[in-house]
């Protein structure tokens, strides 16, 4: 598979996966080529999370905008002479798509299929154009205690955000099958690490136990999820990028199951070393709330494929991942705070007034 990956645009480069993307391809993995990155700075968003991992010499470009800007993305992919967009943008919380789903569906499902048509233009021009479109495991819905989901399971989406995402897959695997734009689409496991937004359950749990505040366990804290370190997930994307045939799909995962309370557990167990605290004291702020409405319990992945025919491995075993990612937290007081203010609205405003 040779695939022309020099120039390439990247959606949602300033949140937690995205992020790590880009970090990965300038830092370990050996790519000289070029960056735009695409990004609206919705609360998610940070561009200082690139700050000291890109080049300097011209070869990183940030752009601050929507991906539903078809006008915008045509000029970029023009402009930038991209071979290829590696589609990371969206909105991503469970928990804000039950309560607001609009904005999933304009982003997820509308934004996606700007950028298709984007794509479908420079396709039809005689352009070469690649689109990789990074998904998630919760659209294929929740199991029961065994079994596994593979690249052949049924879409069974539960919640506004699932929902748009399975609707973005529809909309890539139709337009590679339709128009004959070329795509790749990966569905993966929860991602922890550094840089995640302090919504999620292990950044929010780690901010929690070194504010002293209450550590908030959906219903019986029995829901099961698969955990994935996030530069795992950037590797199996460039794997697929470089290796995978058009048209193709790719479930990554941790083969690392935990119940969340059990996570929660180990959390406090690693917070108490790392941070010097009380673990007794840490375990008394478990505090049981109200479930999630619609709540899926259980997700877990069968990744043999991209391990059998791409040769993808998960090089971080949980153990040392979280106690790496517990000292991210711990080493960046500033990140944390200028993400729980959005004081880094203001680093935009200075850096990027004049756009
Ligand atoms: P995130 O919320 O941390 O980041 C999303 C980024 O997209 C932010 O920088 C935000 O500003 C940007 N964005 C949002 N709407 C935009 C728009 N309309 N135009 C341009 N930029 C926009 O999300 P994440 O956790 O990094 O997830 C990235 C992708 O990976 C998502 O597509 C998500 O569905 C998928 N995914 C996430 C996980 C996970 O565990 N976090 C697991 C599997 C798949
Ligand atoms: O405060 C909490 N208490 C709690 O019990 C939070 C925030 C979560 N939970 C539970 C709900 C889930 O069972 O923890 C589990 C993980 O929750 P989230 O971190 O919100 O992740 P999840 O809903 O599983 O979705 C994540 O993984 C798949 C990402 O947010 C999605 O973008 C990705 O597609």
């Amino acid at each position: 598979m040779t695939r022309p990956l020099d120039h390439l645009l990247v959606t949602g480069g300033a949140g937690f996966i995205g992020s790590a993307f880009i970090r990965a391809v300038f830092r370990r993995l050996g790519f000289a080529g070029r960056v735009v990155n695409l990004d609206k700075l919705t609360y998610a968003g940070n561009p200082a999370n690139l700050i000291g991992h890109v080049p300097d010499d011209g070869r990183y470009t940030f752009v601050h905008g929507d991906i539903g800007d078809q006008a915008l993305v045509e000029r970029l992919l023009a402009e930038h002479d991209i071979q290829c967009v590696v589609h990371f943008a969206a909105e991503s919380h469970v928990d804000r798509s039950i309560y607001g789903p609009k904005e999933f569906l304009q982003t997820n499902v509308m934004g996606t299929f700007s950028l298709l048509e984007a794509c479908r233009a420079r396709h039809a021009a005689g352009k070469p154009i690649h689109l990789h479109h990074v998904s998630t495991d919760e659209v294929f819905g929740s199991l029961g205690d065994d079994g596994f989901f593979d690249e052949e399971t049924r879409y069974d989406p539960r919640s506004p955000y699932s929902a748009s995402k399975a609707a973005s897959d529809h909309l890539v695997r139709a337009y590679a099958h339709t128009y004959h734009l070329s795509t790749t689409l990966s569905n993966c496991s929860n991602n922890y690490g550094p840089y995640h937004f302090p919504e999620k359950l292990i950044p929010l749990m780690i901010l929690n136990c070194l504010d002293g505040k209450p550590l908030p366990v959906y219903g019986d804290g029995q829901n099961i999820r698969d955990w994935l370190y996030v530069d795992d997930h950037a590797e199996a994307i460039w794997l697929i990028l470089n290796k995978a045939a058009s048209d193709t799909s790719w479930n990554v995962g941790g083969r690392n199951e935990w119940k969340n309370l059990d996570l929660l557990h180990k959390l406090i167990e690693v917070v108490a070393v790392e941070a010097g605290r009380d673990v007794r004291e840490l375990r008394k702020l478990i505090t049981f709330v109200k479930d999630r409405p619609g709540h899926d319990r259980r997700y877990a992945i069968d990744a043999s494929r991209i391990e059998r025919e791409l040769g993808w491995r998960a090089r971080h075993d949980f153990g040392s991942g979280i106690v790496e990612t517990v000292r991210w937290y711990l080493q960046n007081p500033r990140w944390v705070q200028d993400m729980k203010s959005g004081a880094y609205k203001s680093w935009l405003d200075t850096n990027y007034a004049a756009r």
